[in-house]
């Protein structure tokens, strides 16, 4: 967890040769390291009557860059692609910090769709930097076996 640092020394004035020089030496993160999520497969699942808002899982990706001073280790999330796209292309939503992936539409019917594939991506410098993907695998759920 060191981050590889660059130290840049900037000598200031160094035309007034009487005065002292002052020397001013900036530490300045990189942002040299990608996202990475924490898993290449994520696997959740959801029953099929779950309302829009109902959170069904939370991925992560870590970045190795300076997160307290600069926005290089500063993820965004966010889905690509849904498949399949039934009953509509966007079935789901994530949080673009902290990464939770909720029903957005209460549309899941498990007959017509059983497994969502997702392909989600991470991205630093909110949004703007460096990215990563992963997937997820949603299971819809029917509540039959729990009726009696
Ligand atoms: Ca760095
Ligand atoms: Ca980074």
């Amino acid at each position: 967890m060191h981050p590889q640092l660059f130290l840049h020394a900037t000598a200031e004035d160094s035309t007034a040769i009487e005065d002292p020089q002052e020397t001013v030496i900036s530490v300045r993160d990189q942002n040299d390291n990608r996202p990475r999520f924490t898993q290449e497969v994520f696997e959740g699942s959801v029953m099929e009557k779950a309302s829009p808002e109902t959170s069904v899982i939370q991925v992560t990706a870590t970045d190795l860059d300076d997160s307290e001073n600069t926005d290089n280790a500063a993820l965004a999330y966010s889905i690509l692609s849904q498949d399949p796209s039934l009953p509509r292309g966007t079935v789901f939503a994530i949080n673009r910090d902290p990464g939770v992936i909720a029903v957005l539409v209460g549309l899941l019917n498990r007959e017509t769709a059983p497994k969502y594939t997702l392909n989600i991506q991470a991205t630093d410098f909110q949004g703007f930097g460096l990215s990563t993907t992963a997937r997820v695998v949603i299971m819809i759920l029917s509540e039959e076996p729990y009726m009696y």
